[in-house]
């Protein structure tokens, strides 16, 4: 018996063509928007946002972008509404946290992956893509920055395709932490998790998969086991020909911790500070090995998506 004292979840504003190919089985990927608002320089985030959707659409499947626009939250943007969140002054950024305020205020948002995962399963979307997870901040036993994305992971079922997390982070905590949430991880084959500019973090993963089949079976089995719901992170390495020169990567990034402790940045204000950094002192490179690694999450999770729809109900 539904609680009377709650309202029944209404969920959010689905497009008609997400709503049709969804009662159809056909294959749907949803798509973060954060990296479109405030990964990338403008006007590069609505060039990206377009390409991201027509990687999706080219790969036989439906995209779905997912964003807040005036108090509400969507699961596939039109074109003008993609336009107002790649463009548009004061959008927010929104994780699963900040949705019950925004809707209440009427405000317009991109959302984080707390924020995606969360409305993409509320809209039955079993996959979707982003660039990085969120996770673990250097730092921690000082001020306990942790990415909310790991708790959301941890608590519903959904497949997230990233190339990892950013180098900035602490990546061996993070992986600690998917570990005690019991967020299931796997590299695409590769034994080792991705270091999101780098094909490699150095740090190993316990398992791989090397299919889109592979993949959907994954997904088959956590149905079929019935257990608490929790996400299936499928970690894709960037292609070597767009990584980042591990050396370069390792010697910016020193200098830029470095520099972020010299200018006393704290908190919110770290990530925007370094990746700035690793875009100005790699000349622009991070950001293209950073594309390269989203374009790769989109090709692969339109293909798992594939994959899954092709499942017997
Ligand atoms: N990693 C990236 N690019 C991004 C993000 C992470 O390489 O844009 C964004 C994602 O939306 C992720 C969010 O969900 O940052 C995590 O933010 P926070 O650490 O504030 O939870
Ligand atoms: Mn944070």
């Amino acid at each position: 018996m539904p609680d009377p004292a709650h309202a029944a979840p209404v969920g959010p504003h689905i497009t008609e063509e997400v709503r049709e190919a969804l009662r159809r089985r056909l294959p749907v990927v949803a798509l973060e928007s954060t990296i479109i608002a405030h990964g990338l320089p403008r006007p590069r985030g609505l060039q990206v946002a377009r390409e991201l959707e027509a990687l999706v659409s080219a790969g036989g499947a439906v995209p779905a972008t997912v964003a807040v626009l005036d108090g509400v939250a969507h699961v596939g943007l039109r074109a003008d509404q993609l336009e107002r969140i790649a463009t548009e002054e004061g959008i927010r950024k929104l994780g699963f946290r900040d949705l019950p305020p925004a809707l209440a205020l009427g405000a317009s948002g991109a959302t984080t992956v707390s924020g995606t995962a969360f409305l993409a399963a509320a809209a039955g979307i079993r996959v979707f893509a982003t660039g990085g997870l969120g996770g673990v901040h250097r730092g921690w036993t000082t001020v306990q920055d942790e990415s909310a994305d790991l708790n959301l992971l941890s608590r519903t079922r959904i497949t997230v395709v990233c190339a990892g997390v950013k180098s900035i982070l602490d990546v061996p905590a993070t992986l600690q932490r998917m570990e005690t949430l019991n967020i299931s991880v796997a590299g695409y084959r590769t034994a080792e998790f991705p270091g999101f500019y780098l094909r490699s973090s150095g740090e190993p993963v316990d398992w791989t998969l090397t299919t889109p089949q592979q993949v959907a079976a994954a997904m088959h089995a956590q149905d079929r086991l019935g257990g608490p719901p929790a996400a299936l992170v499928v970690a894709n390495p960037v292609a070597e020909e767009h990584q980042l020169d591990p050396a370069l990567h390792d010697r910016v990034l020193a200098d830029a911790l470095a520099a972020a402790e010299g200018d006393r940045i704290h908190g919110q204000a770290v990530t925007p500070y370094l990746l700035a950094r690793m875009v100005r002192d790699t000349e622009g490179a991070s950001l293209e090995a950073n594309l390269a690694a989203v374009r790769g999450n989109v090709r692969l999770a339109t293909e798992i998506a594939d994959a899954w729809s092709q499942r017997t109900p």
